[in-house]
Formats: C-alpha cells, sequence, structure tokens
C-alpha cells in the first residue's frame, strides 16, 4: 500500500485535494490542514481552512466562491446585522450549523481532530483530515496599520493593507498530533505534496508548528510542491501582493527558494518553464505541468503527476 500525505490551506490546496481524493483512496492519501486562520467570531469557534477542505470534499463547497457551502441562505446573518453584529465575515445559515457544532463539542472538551473527524463523517468525508495542531496556532499580519488577525487582514479589509511581516501565534507550545506523527512513521508513507495553497498564509503557519517541519523532513519520503503561481501571478488571493510587500521577486524561483529547506521536488507551470533550469540549481527536481485547476480534470491530472513526482523522486 501506497501513502501520500497532502499539506493544505485555502481554496487553491482544496482543488488539490479533490483530485487526489479522486485517484487515492481513503487509506492511501491523508491531508493536514492549516489553522492559523482560525478565530472567534460572533461567539463562535471558526476553522475556514478546514471547512473549505470538507465542503470540497463532500461536493458540498460554493463552487464560484470556492469557500462556504453552495445554495446557501443568509437569514441568520441578515437578523444579526439588524441587531447590531458585525456581518463582515459571511456566514450562511447551514455553514453556521457547522460552527455551532464545532463550538458546542470543543466547550464539552473534544480536541479540534476529534471535532474536524466528527463534522467530516457526518458530511460523509471519510478522509483523514488533521487539523496542524489541536492547540490554538494564529496568523496575525503587521501591516502600516498595525497587528491584525487573520481574517481582519483578509476579509474586513479586504487584504488591501501593506504586509510587513506575519506572524504565528500559539497562545501555548502547539505541537503536531499523535495521528500525524504516526502517519509520518509509517513504512507505507510514500511522499509528501504541498498543495498550490499560499506559502505565507497557508504554508507557512503549518510549518510553524513545534516540530511538524522536522517530523516531515525525518519522513525522509519526498516532499513535493505544487507552484501557486501561474505565469507570475497567483490564481486568486493575495500572494503576489504579499511577495511584492515582502520584498520578494514575483516568480515561482522564490517560492521553490522559500521551500527549499524541506522539499526536494517543484511542480512548475508550464507557463514558467524558463524557471526550471534555476530552480533545478538548487538542487531540487522540477517537472513541468498544467496547474490552472479549471475542471475536475485538470484537478485530477495534477494530482496524479504529484504522486508521480513523488513516486520517481523514491525511486518506484
Ligand atoms: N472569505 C472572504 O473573502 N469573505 C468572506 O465573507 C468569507 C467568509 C467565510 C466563511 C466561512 C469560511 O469557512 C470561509 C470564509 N471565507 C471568506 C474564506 C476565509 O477567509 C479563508 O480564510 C480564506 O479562504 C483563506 O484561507
Amino acid at each position: 500500500m501506497k501513502k501520500y500525505l497532502a499539506i493544505t490551506g485555502g481554496v487553491g490546496g482544496a482543488k488539490l485535494a479533490l483530485g487526489l481524493t479522486k485517484i487515492l483512496s481513503k487509506s492511501e492519501v491523508a491531508f493536514l490542514v492549516n489553522t492559523g486562520d482560525d478565530f472567534e467570531h460572533m461567539g463562535l469557534s471558526i476553522s475556514p481552512d478546514l471547512d473549505t477542505l470538507m465542503y470540497t470534499l463532500s461536493g458540498l463547497s460554493n463552487v464560484e466562491l470556492g469557500w462556504g457551502r453552495g445554495g446557501e441562505t443568509w437569514r441568520c446573518l441578515d437578523a444579526y446585522k439588524k441587531l447590531g453584529g458585525d456581518s463582515w465575515f459571511s456566514l450562511g445559515d447551514e455553514d453556521l450549523a457547522v460552527h455551532l457544532r464545532r463550538t458546542e463539542m470543543l466547550k464539552l472538551g473534544s480536541s479540534l481532530s476529534e471535532v474536524t473527524a466528527d463534522l467530516f463523517r457526518h458530511l460523509g468525508v471519510d478522509y483523514s483530515c488533521w487539523p496542524m495542531s489541536d492547540k490554538p496556532v494564529r496568523t496575525q499580519i503587521e501591516t502600516e496599520a498595525g497587528r491584525l488577525e487573520f481574517q481582519h487582514y483578509f476579509v474586513r479589509d479586504r487584504c488591501e493593507h501593506v504586509v510587513k511581516s506575519i506572524h504565528f501565534v500559539s497562545s501555548s507550545v502547539a505541537y503536531p498530533t499523535n495521528n500525524l506523527l504516526r502517519y509520518l512513521e509509517d513504512p507505507d508513507l510514500c511522499g509528501i505534496i504541498v498543495c498550490p495553497s499560499n506559502p505565507f498564509l497557508s504554508v507557512d503557519p503549518i510549518l510553524s508548528v513545534h516540530g511538524l517541519k522536522e517530523a516531515l523532513i525525518a519522513s525522509k519520503v519526498p516532499i513535493v510542491a505544487v507552484s501557486p503561481l501561474i505565469n507570475g501571478q497567483a490564481v486568486k488571493g493575495p500572494t503576489a501582493k504579499i511577495m511584492k510587500e515582502l520584498r520578494l521577486v514575483l516568480s515561482p524561483v522564490s517560492v521553490a527558494a522559500h521551500y527549499q529547506d524541506f522539499i526536494n521536488g517543484f511542480i512548475l507551470d508550464e507557463s514558467d518553464a524558463e524557471h526550471a533550469v534555476e530552480i533545478t540549481k538548487s538542487g531540487m527536481s522540477v517537472v513541468t505541468a498544467q496547474t490552472l485547476m479549471a475542471s475536475l480534470d485538470d484537478r485530477i491530472n495534477l494530482a496524479q503527476t504529484a504522486v508521480n513526482m513523488c513516486d520517481e523522486l523514491r525511486g518506484h
């Protein structure tokens, strides 16, 4: 049995995750998910990237937006707004049920991993999807207007602030879950795939968890990252803007360099093929492919390319 781990956060990562579930069974792939976007809002514990993955894998997601549920109604949020509540974060009626249930179960003592497994199972997703830690880690953005909570930066202020630095704050030392550590020691593990999520907002928070990056490396299996840029631009979201503000050259070369200390392979979009040689110089292997995932077939093809690259690098 060949097993893979996929590291994901946000909408782009969830797209590739869906492709992976179409070619790998629930015992062949597990997902490690960013929780740095999590926050308390309206008195509820909200885990956007866990929910984006859950809705995507269950086929319930809002396909246009990539987050939240399809076919939502907004009656509760409208009524909440009329009572003077903050409505900048759009929570639909059925999405609210997920946050109510998560908040309730956490308050009753369940871990985030247990809550996540329960929610996924109830929505018919039987793949292992693990939060990066059961301890809270919060992404905070240092901007020209001071330090902002992630969702205030990303949604309330629509990424308009200039990013000076990004911080991952954990109330206590956040460490990887046993589910992940056991999986990384599994002799059947054959590869780790870093999905085309935002490197700074979705992947770095996961790598900030104490000992997590080291555990990935210690697994000694190939680690392959899919470029989140196409022709030097992000498919959606603020990746390009953040790279400029962090004084990084807007190129997949910068992303490969950002991951250089733990990945062995990089999947470059075919429109960026001219950068392959430069990236190879850093010692990692490079494959070019179509990384724009417009259709389900695109998701499946890119997933197969990533799995094949892990197998190539492992020598099987
Ligand atoms: N993103 C937005 O840009 N606007 C929203 O109103 C919004 C609401 C929302 C509700 C539930 C959820 O799971 C995700 C939501 N997102 C929204 C996306 C969220 O900001 C994520 O953090 C991003 O997808 C980045 O990972």
